[in-house]
C-alpha cells in the first residue's frame, strides 16, 4: 500500500469537485442495495468508465450501464486517467471509477473488493470533503485492523498485499473539510475490471 497524504492541493481538489459535479449531472448518484435481503447501503453511488460498479437483489457486479437510467457511463475524465498513470504507472488504464458519496453519518462495513477478474491491477483511491476514518485489515475477516484518517487530497494505491484485504470506512467527521459546500464525503476509486487489454 501506498499513503500519500495531502497529494491533491486544494486547486486540483477543487477541480475535481467541478469534474465530479458534472459526472453525477449525466449519472446521478443511486442508492446500491444489498443482495438477497436488499437493504439500502447508506453510501450513494455512481461511475465513470467503461463499466461501473452496482449492487442490487441480484448480487454485486460491474455492467457498462447505470441501473436506474440505463444510459451508458459517461467517460473518466482525463485529469482522472492522468493520475492514474503518474501514480501507478500501470500500464493499462482504469475501466472503472466508482464514485461514493458519504453524507455525514454514511459508513461502509469492511469488505474485500474481489469482483474484478483482474487483481495485479492497484486500486487507486482519492479522498474528497470531510474526514474519515478508514480501517484496513487483512486476508480474513478475523485479522487485526489498523485505522488511517483520510483527508481530503489523500490518495491511497492499493496493490499486492493489501489490494485483497478487508477494509472499511467506519465514521465521517462533518465540518472537517470547507472543499464541498454540503457536509460530506466523496470518495473515488479507480480500478481495471477485465484481464484482457
Ligand atoms: C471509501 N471505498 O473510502 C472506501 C475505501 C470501496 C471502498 O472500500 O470499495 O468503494 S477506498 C480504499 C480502498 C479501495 C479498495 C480496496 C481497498 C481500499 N483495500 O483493499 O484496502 O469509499
Ligand atoms: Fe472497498
Amino acid at each position: 500500500m501506498q499513503y500519500l497524504s495531502g497529494y491533491l492541493d486544494e486547486a486540483a481538489q477543487q477541480a475535481l469537485v467541478v469534474e465530479i459535479r458534472a459526472l453525477v449531472a449525466k449519472a446521478p448518484l443511486f442508492t446500491p442495495t444489498m443482495p438477497r435481503w436488499g437493504r439500502p447501503f447508506s453510501v450513494r453511488m455512481s461511475n465513470c468508465g467503461p463499466l461501473g460498479w452496482v449492487s442490487d437483489k441480484s448480487g454485486y457486479r460491474y455492467q457498462a450501464t447505470h441501473p436506474v437510467t440505463a444510459e451508458p457511463w459517461p467517460p473518466i475524465p482525463q485529469s482522472l486517467l492522468d493520475l492514474w498513470d503518474v501514480t501507478t504507472g500501470y500500464p493499462l488504464p482504469p475501466e472503472a471509477c466508482l464514485i461514493n458519496y458519504y453524507h455525514p453519518d454514511a459508513k461502509m462495513g469492511l469488505h474485500v473488493d474481489n469482483d474484478e477478474e483482474d487483481f495485479d491491477a492497484p486500486i487507486l483511491s482519492v479522498s474528497l470533503g470531510d474526514d474519515a476514518r478508514f480501517r484496513l485489515g487483512g486476508r480474513e475477516r478475523k485479522d487485526s485492523t489498523e485505522s488511517y484518517i483520510l483527508r481530503s487530497g489523500d490518495i491511497f494505491i492499493l496493490d499486492e498485499e493489501d489490494r485483497l484485504a478487508y477494509h472499511g470506512i467506519d465514521r465521517i467527521y462533518p465540518g472537517t473539510s470547507m472543499l464541498l459546500k454540503e457536509a460530506g464525503r466523496i470518495n473515488l476509486t479507480m480500478r481495471r475490471v477485465t484481464r484482457d487489454c
